[in-house]
């Protein structure tokens, strides 16, 4: 491919010491949250809760400019797309997670504002004072110029088709901004047959929650009522994309008996109106042929997961893609300027 090919990275993680320490307060004492397992390795540095603490996620989630900014630049990675790691402030009481997710998202319109080249940024919100949330949205598009929102699923096991959480949406539609759907463990309701052999995290619990989570929206008529609401999702869709026809045709079928509300539209038409995909941690090129293929080449964006994914090998994975000109500048770089309102350069 050509070397000066624009490349943005569309789901790469970044904390801050605050988030940090209010996360190894919140893990600490016996819990059987996912989350809070899951936490405990990362945050704690105790290598027996999770086995995460040996892969040293912290560093790189605190560190924006010693390791991975050089590291960016020997890959030709131009900009990192920033976003609170999960699960965010969504862990926290109320008054906690709004008032670290304001301190969040100034800390990151700071890096993004040291170097605009090179960073961009997702706003956090808490969700759990859902009219705060929308103020804390509205100054972290108009004030901060951040570029879109991050939500890491569930809120204390509730998802985005509760209407108490519509503030939120309402914001996020007015405010032309996207919100990026995140992985973060099951809810407690969801995570029993997940509890075992590593199933809890990114090899499936995470796909089964946001899946969940984004099924429940389409399928509600949350899009009924917010018809021009962006929803980025990443992990290549999590298996919606591959998945869509059944959805689709059991929706209808649902709705046929009464088992499920009528809704303007179907699902397969939300999906392709309001959805957006990234590649995140799937490093296939057929199923980035097929994603493509099925939902529009104007809804796929490149994305590397760092720290969780190492910034080579998703680098060289879009590097050999085969695939034309066209719809290379779309994938690297071009549908990321266009969701995440990020200046062509
Ligand atoms: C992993 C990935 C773990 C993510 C995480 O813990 C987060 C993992 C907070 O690869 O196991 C992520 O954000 O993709
Ligand atoms: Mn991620």
């Amino acid at each position: 491919m050509s070397a000066k090919m624009r490349l943005i990275a569309t789901e790469e993680a970044w904390s801050i010491p605050e988030v940090a320490a209010q996360l190894r307060e919140e893990v600490r004492g016996p819990t059987q949250s996912l989350d809070k397992l899951l936490c405990r390795g990362i945050y704690d540095a105790d290598p027996d809760a999770s086995g995460y603490g040996s892969m040293n996620f912290l560093d790189g989630l605190l560190d924006v400019e010693a390791k991975r900014l050089p590291e960016m630049d020997a890959l030709g990675v131009d900009m990192h797309l920033l976003s609170l790691t999960a699960p965010g402030v969504q862990m926290f009481d109320a008054d906690t997670a709004t008032n670290l997710a304001a301190l969040a998202n100034d800390k990151l319109a700071d890096i993004c504002r040291k170097r605009p080249a090179r960073f961009s940024g997702l706003a956090s919100f808490a969700p759990q004072s859902p009219r705060r949330a929308a103020k804390e949205m509205e100054r972290a598009i108009n004030s901060l110029k951040l570029n879109g929102f991050i939500l890491n699923s569930h809120t204390h096991g509730e998802y985005l088709d509760d209407p108490k959480y519509w503030p939120c949406l309402e914001a996020a539609e007015a405010l032309g901004a996207c919100i990026y759907i995140h992985p973060r463990a099951a809810s407690d309701t969801l995570k029993g047959p997940l509890m075992d052999y590593g199933m809890d995290s990114a090899m499936w619990g995470y796909g089964v929650e946001v899946g969940t989570h984004v099924v429940r929206m389409m399928a509600g008529g949350v899009f009924d009522r917010f018809p021009k609401l962006k929803i980025c999702i990443g992990h290549m869709g999590e298996a919606i994309p591959f998945w869509i026809w059944r959805i689709n045709f059991m929706n209808s079928r649902a709705q046929a008996i009464g088992r499920a509300p009528k809704t303007k539209l179907s699902i397969a038409e939300y999906f392709q109106q309001n959805f957006v995909v990234t590649t995140s941690g799937v490093e296939d090129p057929l199923a980035l042929r097929y994603t493509i293929d099925k939902i529009g080449i104007d809804n796929v964006l490149w994305a590397i997961d760092y720290p969780y994914q190492p910034m080579k090998p998703a680098v060289d994975f879009i590097d050999a893609f085969d695939c034309t000109d066209t719809e290379r500048h779309a994938l690297c770089h071009g549908n990321a300027e266009r969701i995440f309102h990020i200046a062509p350069r």
